[in-house]
């Protein structure tokens, strides 16, 4: 075999230019806390929490107890016709957590995964109570759901369909809710836009809701580059969906656990979907391990026939595995115990503050937050699109900061463990960086 490091051919690397990483490449060798640590012994604070996932901040002892003990007491159980305790358990904890009515939960091992699992519950709980006409499922435009065929097909960046075929057939996308002309650096939730939602409405006059299974939008698009959602907007497309008997899924893999201060999206605003999809923060980042909420209604639904009968035909060998349940379980241990999702609120006003002193920095022209995240928006550079993000981040993690670029726009989405001073780093960075690169 070769020596460790050097040989970096074989791993085809996901959503990465391979190339050009593996002329020049950033290895993470260690993470604890807030920082992580690079193979050559430098810390890069970090300010995406991973993926998006790490809310608890890195390498968390009762975590790594959990899953040690785990392992070593069972390592595997298969799911079908089969139980162990800790799935059941981990499902109870979890609806203690989501929103009323929404008690059911089925487990899968990603994001992507949770959204193909919540498409396919839509579809069938209209069979199953007779509107097996509702097939259509809408998304919307900029949406991420992941990287299944369903996942793609509701999605809305090109870049992740363009590729791929045909896709699903019987989708329709609602426009997308980034309005920087009317909205530019807003704080929190933009005013304008609810009336986006009013094309669901035209939406259905065109297919007609006889044949619309469900809508599925990201609370706030995360991929995109931290998309919110105009204020009024989300309860209108509550109403729209239940007037015309069509299901709403929130796919909060990204808002989920803490993200905006509270467990879910949809309880900071105060608008209930039918169906959640999660990953992510449930395992803290440690596992993988996707949920989806479900709720009673359509999983009473599915519980109608025959008792032998198996109700879902759906679901993967590692659904509830038990190494993921015990990570999720102590994951839920730190959240409480350690309030993560007030603390997220109470810093709140003090991260929108240092992110938005951004404003006015050259090539800025927008600033975006809620909870603890933000999207940073430059204008593109003239040596093409994407060019100038990818830039600062790299600025950024030459100078110690781990953030995100997608295209050009810079996201943010520390552990919700962070302080005041690391708040304070990553501001400063970020602006040098974009000064430097400007
Ligand atoms: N839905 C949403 C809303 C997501 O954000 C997925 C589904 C898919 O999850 P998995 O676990 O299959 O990756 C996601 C994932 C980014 C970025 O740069 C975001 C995600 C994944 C990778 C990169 O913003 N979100
Ligand atoms: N492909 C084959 C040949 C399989 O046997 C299985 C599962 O048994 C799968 C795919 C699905 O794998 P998973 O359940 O891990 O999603």
């Amino acid at each position: 075999m070769n020596d460790k490091t050097n040989n970096l051919d074989a791993f085809w690397m996901p959503f990465t230019a391979n190339r050009q990483f593996k002329a020049a490449p950033r290895l993470l060798a260690e993470a604890k806390g807030m920082y992580y640590k690079t193979d050559e012994g430098r810390e890069i604070l970090d300010g995406t929490a991973g993926l998006w996932c790490c809310n608890a901040g890195h390498s968390r002892q009762p975590i790594i107890e959990a899953v040690s003990r785990q392992i070593a007491q069972l390592d595997y159980a298969p799911p079908f016709q089969m139980g162990h305790p800790l799935a059941f358990e981990l499902a109870e904890r979890l609806v203690q957590h989501s929103p009323d009515g929404l008690n059911r939960v089925f487990f899968t091992n990603s994001g992507s995964e949770s959204v193909d699992t919540a498409l396919k519950i839509a579809i069938a709980y209209h069979r199953a109570r007779g509107q097996g006409t509702r097939q259509r499922l809408i998304g919307r435009e900029k949406g991420y759901h992941g990287v299944g065929f369903g996942g793609i097909s509701v999605g809305g960046l090109v870049n992740n369909r363009k590729f791929f075929g045909t896709l699903l057939n019987g989708v329709d996308h609602l426009p997308h809710t980034l309005n920087i002309k009317a909205n530019a650096f807003t704080q929190g939730l933009p005013e304008q836009g609810a009336e986006l939602a009013d094309e669901l409405e035209n939406i259905v006059a065109l297919h007609d809701a006889s044949t619309i299974a469900a809508v599925i939008v990201e609370p706030f698009a995360g991929s995109a580059g931290v998309i919110l959602p105009p204020k009024g907007y989300l309860q209108r497309l509550r109403e729209i969906c239940t007037r015309h008997g069509i299901l709403l899924i929130f796919d909060e893999v990204i808002s989920g656990y803490g993200r905006i201060g509270k467990a879910f999206a949809a309880e900071r605003f105060g608008v209930t979907p039918d169906i959640i999809t999660t990953a992510k923060g449930l395992t803290n980042g440690s596992v993988p391990m996707g949920a989806v909420f479900v709720s009673d209604e359509i999983y009473n639904t599915f519980m109608d026939g025959p008792e032998g009968m198996i109700e879902l035909f759906h679901g993967y060998t590692y659904s509830g595995h038990p190494v993921a349940a015990a990570a999720g379980l102590a994951t839920l241990d730190i959240y409480e115990q350690d309030k993560l999702f007030d603390r997220t609120l109470e810093l709140e006003p003090y991260w929108q503050e240092s992110i938005h002193s951004l404003k006015g920095t050259e090539n800025i022209i927008d600033i975006r937050n809620l909870g603890l995240v933000a999207g940073i928006e430059l204008a593109p550079s003239p040596e093409g699109v994407g060019k100038r993000g990818y830039e600062v981040f790299l600025r950024c993690f030459e100078k110690g900061v781990l953030v995100r670029a997608t295209g050009d726009i810079i996201a943010l989405s520390p552990p919700l463990i962070i302080e005041k001073e690391q708040i304070d780093r990553i501001v400063e960075t970020l602006g040098e960086a974009i000064r430097e690169v400007a």
